[in-house]
């Protein structure tokens, strides 16, 4: 366990080192979009390298050896067993190193998009068919996420009836709420954005309906629209305590 923790922390860092990726830091936190983005970055060039160079080869032994006469007989002598063996182990590592690169990459990734930062904010989802509901800190509830950039967020998720899932395609995210448990996911804002969330398990009927707002706004926007959602619900508690008052 603690080395499995060990080498996380280290792949981690790793990533964190790799040129442009510090750059993309905020506030000292890899954001998992960053990270996705970074992995699937990664993936496309080494697939365009190796995809090409492999191509180019094929397409220049094509042209090379071309059969000029249906009945021609090649005149290449067998390989002998070190040759044949380096000939299929060589090219073998070079891919399989690859592939263990990018695995470290997505390992990397898993253990950021699991380690949610002490300071993120906590909001509950409640997913209903057909839509999502948002319980703030405060106890205020909306059916849109507004959130505050710059701000680490966790979701806790969880389902009141059948299986729905969180996708968060902006943020590169999704994840899955079941009825009976709590699922999380977390992301950073990093600027103002108008996106979406959709519900990508299917649920029924109405599943594609279940796509509310998701605004990242900044800050101060965030705390003004938290306190007038608070307001109202203060006002509406006093309009009920005054009642007895009037009837007196
Ligand atoms: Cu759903």
């Amino acid at each position: 366990m603690r080395l499995r923790h060990g080498l996380g922390a280290w792949l981690v860092a790793t990533l964190a080192a790799s040129p442009g990726f510090a750059a993309e830091k905020a506030g000292g936190i890899i954001s998992p979009t960053t990270a996705w983005n970074h992995a699937w970055n990664e993936i496309l060039i080494d697939l365009f390298i190796i995809g090409g160079v492999f191509g180019l080869i094929g397409a220049w032994f094509l042209v090379k050896y071309r059969t000029t006469d249906e009945n021609a007989v090649g005149t290449a002598k067998p390989l002998n067993l070190e040759k044949a063996l380096a000939w299929a182990l060589v090219p073998a590592a070079i891919f399989m190193a690859d592939d263990f690169l990018l695995s470290a990459k997505g390992w990397s990734l898993w253990n950021i998009q699991r380690t949610v930062p002490p300071n993120a904010l906590e909001i509950k989802v409640m997913a209903t068919r057909w839509s999502f509901e948002f319980e703030y800190p405060n106890g205020a509830k909306d059916g849109d996420l507004i959130v505050p950039v710059g701000q680490p967020v966790v979701l806790r998720m969880t389902a009141n009836d059948v299986i729905h899932s969180f996708g968060l395609n902006e943020y590169r995210l999704k994840e899955d709420i079941m009825p009976g448990r709590i699922t999380h996911l977390w992301f950073l804002p990093e600027k103002p954005l108008e996106t979406k969330v959709v519900c990508v398990e299917f649920c029924g009927h109405g599943h594609s309906e279940m796509n509310s707002a998701v605004k990242a706004v900044p800050k101060a926007d965030y705390d003004a629209w938290l306190a007038s959602k608070t307001k109202k619900k203060t006002s509406m508690l006093d309009g009920r305590g005054a009642a007895p008052a009037v009837a007196n």
